[in-house]
């Protein structure tokens, strides 16, 4: 930030947040709805980009505007996600530096269309060699194919994201890009097979419904979306202007560009119209002579014709949704399932055949790009955004420690660079407070004391035998017991609450304990790993690997290798937040501006709760003690040299650190000798109003010097 205009700033605010004259959050707020009514969506807070969702099509995503990004930098220009992208780009290479984009906002608030406009605009700026053009086509077509498979209409947002992704550009010295790599956390996939109202399933089973052909129709015996039960519970099948139809093209397309075959291409169909007739099988109970109740598929037909898409022998399948293998002291026995139980693995089989499904959609993004040799990385996060809904199970508790990890990486992050500076420029200031997160993050992930995912780990590793219903119960009691007097946590009647930084949010025990274990029966693994189908043996290789393990079958339960969903996403948080650190950050965090995803509105509520959690004020306070303006010595001089003798019209002889020491001493006038420090590269301003009196003082010295070119003029004519 080195240029402020003026005349702008007063009829639409200020650009950087840090210059608003009296700061509080109402301040804030006002400065982002008088920007937001003029579409300007953009504000900062010096390198941090504040987004505004507009909830319509803006046109300042265009070529133009690249180009216009791409030649003017981030310092002469208003913010922007372009601006930002140059940056992030432009810094990777000038400083040989990793750099990560870290995206953050609750549900709907921006973050996936801001990760896309950055790919955009890299790919857009980036190298054009024919090599260069496939790894770009990558790069934006694994876009479209992966919101496809992992994206679904929530009440939130009508395209939400329900897995996470960091998504990392690979380039070579001079950033051009040679490559890249997908990593996903944590797919939502109960999803699969139950939707609360007004939500729908992950969008590519309403494209398939809608947009296959009729000979691949007729092979899958599809039906309309609102015919599937696994579709249809939300009682919502369409998604405001979006043609599923068209859609489904387009997700074809992506998987031909990410170098699917064909053949795989018809195998993904099958497993697809597969999860959707496993969603039609029904069971009926009957009693049997000996006076057990036994259950057994209804109809037939569906089962059947699973069984032929997914090339297991029918009866096996039937056996495996009704019966289960128990292990008694010295034998094992087989014993009837109840109706729900065969519910359970029925939606179990749908459930992992999905959830390897994404996995091999994500893998053909990452062997599409191949693995050759790159020297520097820009990586983009965009997760799941922080979500409450009527009802919260174990994957709202996943997701919202996710965004509670990426919270606790901003607080230390801009704390620690901006700490940084002011040590390595030499300069004195004041430390600021503000709500620090970790201690929610410890509450969840705790070792010692054991935090909340260690209690229900616990419980779940000792629960073999019980129904997972009192399993549930167990944990709550257990979950109770630990942190009954935590701040953040409260138990109540049917789950917990925890009070997270962005909200208080209640979980519904129910369910926790067979999520977070994440396990199938060995029977129905023994099953699925008997298939015929080559792409279904290659999709499902870790569960047949843990079905021909001996000890996988001691509990009647099929154990994955990387044991619970809990210690998986703390796993892939840990890392996620080793790579970040490594990294250069840069950061949007985006604002939902209302909850009816309504244009041109602000819903001044909404929007001062974010602006309170993400700690938007403290950001601005942290910058500010502070000096809240900065630039560097060559930069500072270049536009306020016109102020002082020493440094105008001849050039300042001796370090330009030198002349802007004498252009703010001729500024005396305006300005305190505490209110400026110089550093060991910047100067450094300490507020606002010292910044604008110098702004001035340039502004009287240009009219007068305009003034005298203008006389020299007349009388040279
Ligand atoms: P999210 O990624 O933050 O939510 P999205 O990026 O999907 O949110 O944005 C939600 C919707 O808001 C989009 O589908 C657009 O309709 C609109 N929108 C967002 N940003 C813009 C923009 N810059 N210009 C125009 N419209 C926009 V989630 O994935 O649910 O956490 O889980
Ligand atoms: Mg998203």
């Amino acid at each position: 930030m080195s240029h402020i205009d003026f005349k702008r700033a007063a009829t639409v605010g200020v650009e950087d947040l840090v210059l608003l004259p009296t700061l509080n959050e109402k301040a804030i707020m006002d400065n982002l709805k008088t920007r937001h009514a003029k579409d300007l969506i953009y504000t900062s807070i010096g390198n941090v980009l504040i987004s505004v969702n507009p909830f319509k099509r803006l046109p300042i995503y265009t070529e133009e505007q690249i180009s216009y990004y791409r030649t003017h930098g981030k310092s002469s220009t208003t913010p922007h996600v372009f601006a930002l992208a140059e940056d992030t780009y432009r810094t990777m290479i000038l400083e040989e530096e990793n750099q990560c984009v870290i995206i953050s906002g609750e549900s709907g608030a921006g973050k996936t269309e801001a990760s896309k406009q950055i790919m955009q605009y890299v790919a857009a700026v980036s190298g054009n060699s024919d090599e260069m053009q496939r790894v770009k086509q990558i790069i934006l077509e694994s876009n479209p194919l992966l919101e496809s498979f992992g994206n679904a209409k929530t009440v939130r947002n009508d395209n939400s994201s329900r897995f996470g992704k960091f998504f990392e550009i690979y380039f070579d010295r001079v950033g051009g890009p040679v490559g890249g790599k997908m990593s996903n956390f944590l797919l939502e996939k109960s999803r699969i097979v139950r939707q609360q109202e007004g939500e729908r399933n992950f969008h590519v089973f309403y494209q398939i419904c809608c947009g296959a052909e009729d000979d691949l129709r007729a092979r899958l015996r599809l039906k309309s979306a609102g015919e599937f039960f696994y579709l249809n519970q939300g009682k919502t099948l369409e998604r405001a202007g979006v043609d599923d139809a068209e859609e489904w093209r387009e997700t074809v397309h992506a998987m031909g560009c990410m170098g699917i075959a064909k053949t795989d291409q018809q195998s993904i169909f099958d497993v697809l119209a597969a999860i959707l007739h496993i969603g039609e099988i029904g069971f009926q109970a009957a009693t049997g002579s000996d006076g057990t109740e036994k259950c057994t598929v209804k109809d037939k037909n569906h089962l059947a014709f699973v069984a032929g898409l997914i090339a297991v022998n029918v009866d096996e399948l039937e056996r495996a949704l009704t019966w289960k293998k128990l292990e008694m002291s010295n034998e094992t026995i087989d014993v009837p399932l109840d109706l729900q139980q065969c519910t359970n693995a029925r939606d179990a089989v749908a459930k992992s055949l999905y959830d390897k499904l994404f996995n091999f959609v994500v893998e053909s993004v990452n062997r599409a790009f191949g693995t050759k040799p790159y020297a520097l990385m820009l990586g983009v996060l965009d997760i799941y955004g922080f979500e409450i809904f009527n009802k919260n199970g174990f994957e709202q508790f996943c997701i919202n420690y996710v965004n509670e990890k990426l919270q606790q990486i901003f607080i230390e992050l801009t704390l620690k660079v901006e700490q940084e500076e002011y040590v390595r420029e030499n300069i004195k200031w004041e430390e600021i407070k503000f709500f620090n997160n970790k201690v929610v993050c410890d509450l969840i992930e705790g070792k010692n004391p054991p935090g909340l995912f260690s209690v229900i780990d616990d419980v779940c590793a000792t629960m073999s035998k019980e129904k997972e219903s009192v399993a549930d119960v167990k944990m709550l009691d257990k979950l109770g017991a630990a942190h009954g007097g935590h701040p953040h946590f409260r138990q109540n009647e049917r789950g917990f609450m925890v009070k997270h930084y962005a909200g208080d949010v209640h979980y519904d025990s129910a369910g926790f304990t067979a999520r977070n274990k994440d396990t199938i029966n060995i029977d129905i693994v023994l099953v699925l790993a008997s298939t015929k189908s080559m792409f279904l043996q290659e999709l499902l290789a870790d569960i047949i690997d843990s079905a021909a393990s001996p000890t996988s079958s001691s509990s009647g339960q099929a154990k994955k290798k990387s044991t619970t969903a809990g210690f998986k996403i703390r796993t892939q948080a840990e890392d996620l937040v080793r790579t970040l650190k490594s990294c250069t950050p840069h950061y949007v965090r985006t604002i939902k501006s209302n909850d009816e995803k309504r244009a041109n509105y602000i819903d001044d509520a909404r929007v001062t709760h974010q602006i309170k959690y993400l700690g938007l004020l403290e950001n601005i306070r942290v910058r500010r003690a502070g000096y809240s303006y900065r630039n560097y010595f060559d930069k500072f001089l270049k536009r306020f040299k016109f102020i002082c003798p020493a440094t105008f019209p001849r050039p300042f002889r001796g370090s330009d650190k030198d002349a802007c020491a004498a252009i703010l001493d001729c500024a005396g006038g305006v300005l305190q000798r505490e209110s400026w420090q110089l550093g060991t590269t910047k100067v450094f301003i300490r507020q606002p109003q010292h910044l604008f009196a110098l702004e001035d003082l340039r502004e009287e010295a240009f009219g007068k010097i305009v003034l005298k070119i203008q006389r020299a003029w007349t009388r040279y004519r």
